[in-house]
C-alpha cells in the first residue's frame, strides 16, 4: 500500500468509525463521508443493493424493486457515463454544438444516480424512529417528528409529474429543509445534502399501487431506515 492509498484507507475508516458497525451506509463511503458513486477510473458504477430484492416485501414488492434497481437506476448509471464521454469528446474535438445537450443530460442522469443510491439505503423492513441529534434537529426545525412526516409526505405526494420528496441538510442555514424535486435535478437549493429521499416516479409504485401515489408514500413511511438518515446527518455535519 503506498502512502496515498494508506491515507485514503485511514480517512475512510475515520469517517466510517463515526457510524455504527452494522451501518449499511458505512460499506459504500468515500473518504469525505458521502456515497461512493465512481470507480477507481472515475466511471460511475452501479453499487450492489444493500439487501436482497425481496427484503422490503410486502411494503415494496420484489418485482418493482428488481425493475427499479436494474433498469431505472442502472440505466441512469450507464447514461451518466455516456454523457461524460460525450462531453469529453466534444471538448477534445473542439466541437461544442451539442455540449449543452450532454451537460443537461449529465445533470439529469447523475442526479438520478445520486438519489437512487441514497434511496436504497434509506429503506429497511422494520419500523424505526429518529433519535439523538437527528430528532433534536427535526424538533428544532419542524416543531415535531409528526409535523415533519406530515410535511414531507404532502410534498412527496404533490410533486408535479415525476420527482422526489427530499429531507436534506442545508449548510448555509445549518437547518434541515424539505424539497419537492421535479425529475431528478429541478427545484433544489444549492448546497443541500440529501438525507432522506422519497422516489415518487411512477416506476417506483405503479405495479403494486397503480395510480395511488398517496397510498404508496404513506406505505413507504413504514419502512424508512431512520438510523441511516441519522448516519447521513452525522456525515453531513462533518463534511460541511
Ligand atoms: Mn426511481
Amino acid at each position: 500500500m503506498n502512502r496515498k492509498d494508506f491515507f485514503k484507507t485511514s480517512t475512510i475508516l475515520g469517517a466510517a468509525t463515526l457510524l455504527p458497525p452494522n451501518s449499511v451506509f458505512a460499506n459504500n463511503l468515500v473518504e469525505s463521508g458521502i456515497d461512493k458513486l465512481v470507480d477507481a477510473d472515475g466511471n460511475f458504477f452501479h453499487q450492489p443493493l444493500p439487501y436482497s430484492e425481496n427484503f422490503l416485501e410486502p411494503f415494496m414488492d420484489e418485482e418493482t424493486l428488481h425493475l427499479h434497481y436494474t433498469f431505472h437506476h442502472g440505466g441512469a448509471v450507464k447514461a451518466a457515463n455516456k454523457d461524460l464521454s460525450m462531453i469529453k469528446k466534444a471538448m477534445d474535438e473542439n466541437s461544442l454544438d451539442t455540449i449543452d445537450f450532454w451537460t443537461k443530460k449529465l445533470s439529469f442522469h447523475l442526479s438520478s444516480h445520486i438519489l437512487h443510491s441514497i434511496f436504497w439505503t434509506n429503506l429497511t423492513n422494520k419500523k424505526s424512529d429518529p433519535s439523538g441529534e437527528l430528532l433534536r434537529r427535526i424538533e428544532r426545525d419542524f416543531g415535531s417528528f409528526d409535523r415533519l412526516k406530515t410535511y414531507l409526505a404532502k410534498i412527496s405526494k404533490d410533486v408535479d409529474g415525476n420527482g422526489w420528496g427530499i429531507l436534506g441538510y442545508q449548510p448555509y442555514t445549518d437547518k434541515l429543509t424539505v424539497l419537492g424535486c421535479e425529475n431528478h435535478e429541478k427545484l433544489t437549493q444549492w448546497g443541500v445534502i440529501p438525507l432522506l429521499v422519497i422516489d415518487v416516479w411512477e416506476h417506483s409504485y405503479y405495479l403494486k399501487f397503480r395510480n395511488r401515489r398517496s397510498e404508496f408514500v404513506d406505505n413507504l413511511f413504514q419502512i424508512i431506515n431512520w438510523d441511516n438518515v441519522a448516519d447521513r446527518l452525522a456525515m453531513a455535519l462533518k463534511i460541511q
